[in-house]
């Protein structure tokens, strides 16, 4: 027991901070600088070593956006928007990081960051000791509230393969790469996983790599992101636009440059239909995705459409016939799971030093201490790369023993599926407020980062004004939303395939069936629920 922990009643100065931020990335590190203009002291606790959650930990070759740069950085500060000049309209990874660190030196944000400080548990007590922040080195802070800034895809999951510890060469999780570069020059390179990760790492190895390894369980489908410098015309236009760029992702579906197209697939004859795939196929960026038909992933007659589209395409790029039919998704539809941009990634596998292994027809058994052996073969490798993604959505909240009013676990609440409020609130967890909690809205992370701190820093400002210290959400507004969700969902391809966006990861426990794993409205109609309940004085809340 700490000595804090005999003070007789509630005070201010019994708590070290008023708000614990856990994470520096992105969502920390706006919530951070929200919490200063509020005049609350925030502390923010960060495993890594510094600033940029995702862009911190996902160093791996050939990591970048897949949105505009422009439209991904914060829009809070119009000087800021005017000092950073993006270098490329899809910015890699590194130039992402230098420009989280200069908003860290710009605000001076460090000096409120513990970093190396992994939060290992928070506990809420219903009394003047509010939430407990252990991290894992042993310390406890207390402050009345907790911030979750952890993340959606930030707890990195690698495959459940015998024999991974006893690998002898290099082996590396891309969310977890080191800070110095890797050579693959003259190397043996397996890569594990064909998500976004893996297209954009491959389509890297491959270019110096003496040979490139792809195990493949699950073909994706995949489109060129088109990206290119910005010239120094476009980059003037850019920063006298911001306003309207900006104005334009609020309008937006998922607050993405792109939105869907009005018109049905049917709607118009073939040729018109070729020529508008044609158009988005040559187009930068998500178009093809987030600006395609509006029936596109609610009618599986279109969606075999533009399916049948990527499918020549591929068909196209491909020498090999059979690698071709090997590449093409067979057990879902475009744009069903979350699609990789690529550049050059399918003309990889004409080049002589890669082999693709199908690992569904041949699985892999088990790393070897030289390599990995399959069902029919053994492999030899120098550094074998795991692209094997993330326990998505809930996965970050799952690592950290929180405990709500009655020390239940949030894991456990959240067992049977994640239940919130608007994404931000849990019933039976007071002061607990989630910034890109499970079932917020989504696409276009950083807008709706900022969408979130804002109303969650509004909300704070409100109880302030009203002397009031304590909110939880009403059990009946945790419902209402948590059915508005699933009602989103009705309908969707999106929900018929397995993917982290239907809450399926096999190498968890738990979470081998699909579930209404995350919101699928758009974010104005998010928007316009969140400041309904804002604008009426915050009634699904309990407040006191
Ligand atoms: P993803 O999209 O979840 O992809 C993970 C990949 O790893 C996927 O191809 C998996 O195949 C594969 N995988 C996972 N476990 C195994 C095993 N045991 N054997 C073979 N292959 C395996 O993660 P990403 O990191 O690419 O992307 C996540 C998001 O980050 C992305 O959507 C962006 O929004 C940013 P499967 O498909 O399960 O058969």
């Amino acid at each position: 027991m700490s000595s804090s922990e005999t003070l007789p009643a509630a005070t201010d100065q019994a708590l070290d901070y008023d708000a614990i931020v856990v994470g520096a990335g992105m969502s920390g590190m706006y919530q951070l600088i929200r919490l200063r203009q509020l005049g609350l002291r925030g502390r923010v606790f960060e495993a890594g070593t510094d600033v940029g959650g995702t862009w911190y930990w996902n160093r791996y070759p050939g990591a970048r956006f897949d949105s505009e740069s422009y439209s991904y950085g914060f829009s809070f500060d119009p000087e800021l928007l005017q000092e950073w000049s993006w270098s490329e309209h899809f910015a890699p990874q590194p130039e992402t990081l230098r420009y989280l660190n200069h908003v860290a030196e710009k605000y001076d944000l460090r000096r409120d960051i513990q970093f190396n400080s992994r939060v290992a548990s928070a506990h809420y007590a219903d009394d003047w000791r509010g939430w407990t922040v252990t991290l894992e080195d042993g310390s406890r802070y207390r402050a009345r509230y907790l911030i979750t800034a952890i993340g959606v895809l930030s707890a990195p999951t690698l495959p459940r393969i015998a024999g991974i510890e006893s690998f002898r060469g290099q082996s590396w999780h891309t969310a977890r790469w080191p800070k110095e570069k890797v050579d693959f020059t003259g190397q043996r390179v397996a890569v594990i996983g064909t998500g976004a990760t893996g297209v954009q790492t491959i389509q890297e190895v491959a270019k110096t790599a003496a040979h490139l390894t792809i195990f493949q369980r699950t073909p994706n489908w995949c489109a060129p992101l088109h990206n290119r410098p910005i010239t120094e015309d476009e980059q003037q236009r850019i920063k006298a636009s911001y306003p309207e760029i900006f104005r334009r992702c609020q309008e937006t579906f998922s607050c993405f440059l792109h939105t869907p197209d009005p018109r049905g697939t049917f709607e118009v004859t073939p040729e018109e239909r070729e020529a508008f795939y044609e158009e988005l196929y040559a187009s930068p960026g998500f178009g093809i995705w987030v600006g395609n038909f509006r029936d596109m992933l609610t009618d599986p007659a279109a969606n075999r459409e533009i399916s049948d589209f990527v499918a020549r395409k591929i068909r196209q790029r491909v020498k090999d016939p059979r690698l071709a039919e090997m590449l093409i998704p067979k057990n879902h539809g475009f744009g069903t799971r979350r699609l990789p941009l690529e550049t050059r990634y399918y003309e990889v596998y004409n080049q002589d030093n890669v082999t693709l292994v199908d690992s569904r027809a041949t699985p892999i058994e088990r790393i070897t201490p030289t390599g990995i052996k399959t069902s029919e073969a053994e492999f030899e490798f120098d550094i074998i790369i795991y692209a094997t993604g993330f326990d998505a959505l809930t996965g970050a909240f799952d690592r950290i023993d929180i405990r709500g009013t009655d020390g239940q676990r949030l894991k456990e609440t959240w067992s049977g599926g994640a239940q919130t409020f608007m994404g931000m609130l849990v019933e039976g967890f007071p002061n607990m407020l989630m910034l890109l909690g499970p079932h917020t809205a989504l696409g276009n992370i950083p807008r709706s980062i900022e969408y979130n701190v804002e109303w969650v820093s509004d909300l704070l400002r409100h109880m302030q004004e009203h002397g009031l210290t304590r909110v939880e959400a009403r059990p009946e507004a945790v419902q209402a939303w948590t059915d508005h969700v699933k009602s989103c969902a009705a309908g969707l391809l999106t929900f018929e395939v397995d993917s982290w966006m239907t809450g399926v990861n096999r190498n968890v426990e738990g979470k081998q069936t699909r579930t209404i794993a995350r919101y699928a409205g758009s974010a104005p109609a998010y928007r316009a629920w969140c400041d309904a309940v804002a604008a009426k004085g915050y009634q699904e809340l309990m407040l006191r």
